[in-house]
C-alpha cells in the first residue's frame, strides 16, 4: 500500500479548539493568521474582542473550528462579567484548550488565575501558545518556556503541547494547527467546504466600524465604544453593474462628554472612521458601500443590564 493511500484513510477529525488568555494576548490575530483571513477585529486596547468568534481551518483530513474568546480578566463592570462568563462557559464546551501567554510579558496574577482554573478542567486536553514570539530574544523566550511548565506542575497538570508562535511574523502558526488536530475527535466535517467563519454579516460590519473606532483612542473610551448595524440595503434605482449597498450603523459611547471625542473636530475623526471601516467592509462583501455613521449616547451601557441586552449581551 503506497503511503498516499494510508493517509488517505486516516481518520477525518473536526472539532472546537479555543484560544483564552488575558486582554491583548494576541488571540484574534493568531486567529486570524491560522484561518488565513480576518475573522475576528484586533486591537492594542485590551478586551477588544466581546463575543466568540469562531474561524474554520479546513485541511483535507481535517477541520479545525477555531474559537477566539474574550481576554479573561478580573470584571469592573456587568459587561465584563458577561464576558468571563462567555469564556468560561466556552473552555467547557470545547475539545482542546489553547492558553495563550505573551513571549514578552513575565506570567502575571491573571495568568496564574487563568492557569489553575484550567487546572479544574479535567478532561479537555491544554496546550500553551507563546505568543507575540517576534518580539523577545531566544533567552527570554527560553525563560518563559520553562516558567509555563513550571506552572502547570505547580497546579499539578500537564500541558499537552508547550507552542511558540508569532502571528505577526507568521512563525509556527500552522505548526500551531498541526498540533492542535490530532487532538480533536474523529468527525466529518463540521461546516461546508470553503466557510471561513460563521459570524453573520452585519456583525462583521459593525466589528469593523468598532475595530476603526477603537485606533487612537484611550483610556476608559475604548470599553465605552458599541457599534450596531441598524440596516443594509440594496440602493434601489441603481443599474446591475452600480449596485451600492446602503448601511446605516449606530456608534454608541456612554456619556455626552465623548460625543466630542469621537466625532472629532468638524466631524473628521468620525469621517476617518466611516472611510477606513468601509474599505474593509466592500472587501469582506464584494460590493461598494454607503456608510452612513451615526453617534449616539447609551448612558452607562456597560453596566446597565437593559442597554446590554439592546446592544447585543
Ligand atoms: N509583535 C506582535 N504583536 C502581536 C502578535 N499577535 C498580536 N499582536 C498585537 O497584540 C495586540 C493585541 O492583539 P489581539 O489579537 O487583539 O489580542 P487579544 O488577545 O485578542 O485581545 P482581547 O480581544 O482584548 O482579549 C495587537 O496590537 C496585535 O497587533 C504577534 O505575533 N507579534
Ligand atoms: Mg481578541
Amino acid at each position: 500500500m503506497s503511503a498516499r493511500t494510508q493517509s488517505s484513510e486516516a481518520p477525518h477529525r473536526a472539532g472546537f479548539a479555543c484560544f483564552v488568555g488575558r486582554p491583548n494576548a494576541g488571540k484574534s490575530t493568531l486567529t486570524n493568521a491560522l484561518v488565513g483571513q480576518k475573522v475576528a477585529i484586533t486591537s492594542s486596547r485590551p478586551q477588544t474582542t466581546r463575543h466568540t468568534v469562531r474561524g474554520i481551518v479546513h485541511r483535507p483530513d481535517a477541520q479545525l473550528i477555531l474559537v477566539d474568546t474574550p481576554g479573561l480578566h478580573k470584571p469592573r463592570t456587568l459587561l465584563g462579567e458577561r464576558l468571563n462568563d462567555v469564556v468560561r462557559t466556552t473552555w467547557a464546551e470545547v475539545d482542546v484548550i489553547g492558553f495563550c501567554l505573551p513571549a514578552d510579558q513575565k506570567l502575571g496574577p491573571g495568568d496564574k488565575f487563568i492557569a489553575k482554573e484550567l487546572a479544574g478542567i479535567k478532561k479537555t486536553p491544554k496546550v500553551a501558545i507563546v505568543t507575540k514570539t517576534d518580539l523577545v530574544d531566544s533567552k527570554q523566550l527560553a525563560e518563559q518556556l520553562i516558567a509555563i511548565d513550571q506552572l502547570s506542575k505547580e497546579l499539578g497538570f500537564e500541558w499537552q503541547e508547550i507552542v511558540p508562535v508569532s502571528a505577526v511574523g507568521d512563525k509556527q502558526v500552522s505548526l500551531l494547527a498541526d498540533l492542535l488536530i490530532p487532538l480533536l475527535p474523529e468527525s466529518p466535517p463540521l461546516y461546508p467546504e470553503g466557510d471561513l467563519t460563521d459570524e453573520p454579516e452585519m456583525v462583521m460590519v459593525a466589528e469593523l466600524i468598532r475595530e476603526a473606532a477603537l485606533e487612537g483612542v484611550r483610556d476608559e473610551l475604548p470599553h465605552s465604544i458599541a457599534v450596531v448595524v441598524e440596516e443594509m440595503l440594496p440602493r434601489e434605482d441603481r443599474p446591475a453593474d452600480k449596485p451600492l449597498l446602503d448601511i446605516h450603523a449606530n456608534v454608541y459611547i456612554e456619556r455626552p462628554s465623548q460625543k466630542g471625542i469621537i466625532i472629532g473636530p468638524k466631524g473628521q475623526r468620525l469621517k476617518d472612521v466611516g472611510t477606513k471601516s468601509r474599505k474593509h467592509i466592500e472587501a469582506l462583501l464584494g460590493t461598494p458601500v454607503f456608510l452612513d455613521l451615526h453617534v449616539k449616547v447609551a448612558k452607562d451601557w456597560q453596566r446597565d443590564p437593559k442597554q446590554l441586552r439592546k446592544l447585543g449581551f
